[in-house]
């Protein structure tokens, strides 16, 4: 087959394989379509933790994507981890330079154990600057408390969030629920004229590394091959719910979902 569509991922490295900018071009790949990237930092990880994190200057992220998006237009664009003020400013200077349209904002804060990667000041920068940017921004719950100021103990605060960040000047967003406790999973996409909840049931299994990540690149390519954004959102709410029901139980800690989940291997690759 030939890609679908080109995709720009703007995005940390995870070592493990599971989260950040790995995650990322197995899931655009796998959905199929071409992925490009823009590598903002290499943490040094496995299932357990992150162990530590190199920062790539903000000159060369800017660098890698103008060059890299002057050759090779891209449809859309995927934003993971940003982890300075500095980093998002030159983020933000590359895309108002490359003009594209369809940009989805993962805003990561906090790795699965807890380790920070972004620092404080730069979650006030995002929420000033690089939310307008944003055709859809998808925080989880404490992200999304951070970026709103609002509590966030069920869904209807979760729709005051949502609407909260409308008026910061994100387009649409995509609150997922995951993080409060209970039986089902309610992801609430928030737009100027409707709010939807995508109700699902919840897997229980530590092995959610790197969901979120996976769920913004599937949007984002769901996006770039023209689908419309709610619809996209839906295609990879259950991709990545497909993706964790496969359960790979790798590593020791909180391990990786199944990107490959939705590929058959031809014939002539067994
Ligand atoms: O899941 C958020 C995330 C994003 N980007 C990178 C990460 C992680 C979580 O570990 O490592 C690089």
């Amino acid at each position: 087959m030939k890609p679908k569509s080109k995709v720009l991922i703007i995005a940390g490295s995870d070592s493990s394989g599971g989260a950040g900018i790995q995650a990322d071009i197995k899931t655009v790949s796998s959905l199929g379509s071409y992925a490009m990237t823009a590598l903002t930092a290499v943490t040094i990880q496995n299932t357990t933790g992150v162990k530590d994190i190199i920062a790539i200057s903000p000159k060369k992220i800017f660098d890698q994507i103008i060059f890299t998006s002057n050759d090779i237009k891209p449809d859309a664009i995927k934003i993971g981890m940003l982890h300075s003020s500095r980093v998002i400013k030159s983020v933000i200077n590359s895309l108002d330079k490359i003009n594209v349209k369809k940009i989805i904002l993962d805003p990561v804060m906090i790795a699965k154990g807890g380790t920070s990667l972004i620092d404080k000041k730069a979650v006030n920068y995002l929420r000033k600057n690089l939310l307008k940017y944003a055709t859809l921004v998808t925080p989880n719950v404490p992200e999304a408390e951070i970026l709103s100021n609002i509590r966030i103990k069920n869904i209807n605060d979760m729709k005051l969030a949502g609407k909260k960040l409308l008026s910061l000047g994100a387009k649409n967003v995509l609150i997922k629920g995951g993080h409060l406790e209970s039986k089902f999973v309610n992801d609430v996409f928030v737009s100027k004229s409707e709010i939807k909840v995508f109700k699902n049931k919840k897997f229980s299994t530590k092995n959610t590394h790197g969901t979120g990540c996976t769920l913004s690149s599937a949007i984002t390519t769901f996006i770039s091959c023209g689908k419309p954004l709610k619809k996209s959102c839906e295609l990879a709410i259950n991709y990545v719910n497909n993706a964790i029901g496969s359960n790979l139980n790798y590593g020791e800690g909180n391990g990786p979902i199944n990107h490959l989940n939705s590929i058959e291997l031809k014939k002539k690759f067994k």
